[in-house]
């Protein structure tokens, strides 16, 4: 079977993991630190988000050159010691490749703004005057006026991240060239960033064209075809229909991808995603029931929670104050028990959570630039910090607590950005001294996945369709059969048929209260558990 069926993906975001050198950022001398931290939550990739040189207007999104390392996480040497020492301990590493875009200092894009006749200035998307109206995700136009050539040139992120132009066969080898040349060093894959969008029509404002499905197969030829590595798109215009193009393995794109419909719910359609409303969690079961569906032996699925650019899940989907505890667990063994491979987001582990900052303290470019555009919209300030807390990216930025002393023990200097003010109770250290944390939880998650085959064959079926508080499914193989039964609020709740199914089933392979023997027709606020038999 393919190794990364049974594997799970840890997400390191690096400025904000552990600083080694007490400048205030997270670095590779951080991540050297501890690899024996992640060698013991188990699990089997490392997916670091960017540590190429950049200027850092988008933390690392905006990269300079693909071939070094930024200084500010450390050298190509230091580099090469972690990808040593993350293998030595059976780790993988995913790198990010971040190639929809390049930062405004690449010295392709410098070339391509100067001289209208440098064969780089095809590189990027140049048009005499914006010929659409189409908003950038960090705000503004997608165009940008260009002084030497007085051309318009066509960004999808922040105006510093000018858009490669993909139909240019150039920048593809380029691009190809850069990815042999990172995998002949030893890594383990790439995290695709965007990759949908290489794709995109500008004429047409169309941002996932079908051109994305050629080049990856493209990409696939010249960088991957008789490797054992493993890719994943971030595809955040992907759907049911089009995710298992991308991830079925005859057709050469991608191992998997991302879907981010689960992560939507919230927005009110066609809003944006800071102008929100209640989740539902029925519909959060339709889109899992469809997903998991869709690529059921037809693809693969990616599940996540969280990542960099979103809130933390317990804070979002469980419960922060009173039951963090029980509710984090609850969500990771709903996600884990499903079909596909999972990631963990930096911090998930031990249950971090949101932030409330004053509007000041912010560092990410889309929020800071989001402000002034809904401020300019006429929205109160009270909706637009509403918006940061619920939906803001620096919530998952916040550094890694590692225990409770002085910023949590993640630098001895001044942290890049502020630490959230509950590192004294939430913390690593303190974690790992507990026998039921959220982290051993983990752990046992990680571990059934190796154990039991029916997690990562069995079918998927819905259960309690109906019911706007109950997340329960059953996996099924030939010879096993699992199920999750879960309770996504904060009260106790009557669950039907639940004492018969815990005599039907041969035991409970995971739960996060102490299992009561005598199983009642009750959930506990949000209660999980993990039933078990073969057949
Ligand atoms: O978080 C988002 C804004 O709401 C998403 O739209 C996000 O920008 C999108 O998923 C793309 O994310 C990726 O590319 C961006 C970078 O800023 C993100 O950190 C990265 O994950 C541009 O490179
Ligand atoms: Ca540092």
């Amino acid at each position: 079977m393919d190794w990364w069926k049974k594997s799970v993906v840890y997400q390191i975001y690096p400025m904000s993991f552990k600083d080694s050198n007490g400048d205030g950022i997270g670095d590779i001398g951080g991540i050297i630190e501890k690899v024996d931290y992640l060698k013991e939550l188990g699990v089997d990739v490392i997916w670091l988000t960017p540590i190429y040189e950049s200027p850092m207007d988008d933390n690392g999104y905006d990269i300079s050159d693909y071939y070094k390392i930024n200084p500010l996480f450390g050298t190509m040497e230091q580099f090469e010691e972690m990808l040593d020492k993350l293998h030595s301990r059976g780790i993988k590493l995913i790198m990010d490749l971040v190639v929809n875009h390049t930062s405004d200092e690449h010295q392709w894009f410098k070339e391509a703004r100067k001289d209208k006749n440098s064969k780089y200035h095809d590189f990027y998307i140049w048009k005499d005057k914006p010929i659409t109206d189409q908003q950038s995700f960090f705000s503004g136009s997608v165009w940008e006026y260009n002084e030497e050539t007085d051309e318009y040139y066509y960004h999808l992120f922040s105006k510093r991240q000018p858009d490669l132009n993909w139909d240019n066969e150039e920048v593809r080898k380029e691009v190809y060239r850069l990815i042999n040349w990172w995998l002949d060093k030893g890594i383990d894959g790439f995290r695709m960033d965007v990759i949908d969008l290489i794709g995109k029509i500008p004429e047409e404002s169309v941002m996932f064209g079908e051109k994305s499905h050629i080049y990856l197969q493209e990409m696939h030829k010249a960088c991957f075809e008789g490797r054992d590595v493993f890719t994943v798109g971030e595809t955040s215009f992907a759907t049911p229909q089009s995710a298992p193009l991308y991830s079925d393995k005859e057709r050469k794109e991608l191992t998997m991808c991302f879907g981010f419909e689960h992560l939507g719910l919230e927005e009110i359609k066609g809003n944006g995603k800071w102008d929100l409303k209640k989740l539902e969690l029925n519909e959060l079961k339709q889109v899992f029931k469809i997903w998991q569906k869709a690529l059921h032996e037809k693809g693969w699925n990616s599940l996540f929670w969280s990542n960099h650019d979103q809130p933390r899940i317990v804070s979002r989907m469980g419960n922060d104050t009173t039951y963090r505890i029980e509710s984090g667990k609850m969500l990771g063994l709903v996600l884990h028990g499903m079909q596909g491979t999972p990631y963990i987001y930096q911090g998930e582990e031990i249950g971090m959570t949101n932030v409330k900052f004053p509007l000041e303290d912010y560092k990410d470019i889309e929020t800071i630039n989001m402000v002034k555009e809904k401020q300019e919209a006429g929205w109160s300030m009270e909706k637009i910090m509403a918006g940061i807390y619920a939906k803001g990216r620096d919530n998952a930025r916040t550094p890694i607590q590692w225990n409770s002393s002085e910023n949590a023990g993640f630098t001895t200097g001044t942290p890049w950005i502020k630490l959230n003010p509950n590192y004294t109770e939430i913390n690593v250290e303190d974690t790992l001294k507990q026998e039921n944390s959220i982290f051993n939880f983990y752990q046992q998650l990680i571990k059934i996945r190796k154990d039991y085959e029916i997690i990562t064959v069995g079918d998927f079926e819905l259960l309690y369709e109906e019911d706007s508080n109950i997340f329960a499914y059953t996996r099924k193989s030939e010879t096993e059969e699992l199920r999750v039964v879960a309770n996504f609020t904060g009260e106790e709740i009557e669950c039907k048929g639940l004492s018969e199914i815990a005599t039907e089933y041969d035991r409970v392979l995971l739960t996060n209260y102490t299992l009561n023997r005598t199983v009642k027709d009750v959930l506990r606020p949000y209660e999980a558990i993990m039933f078990y038999k073969s057949i």
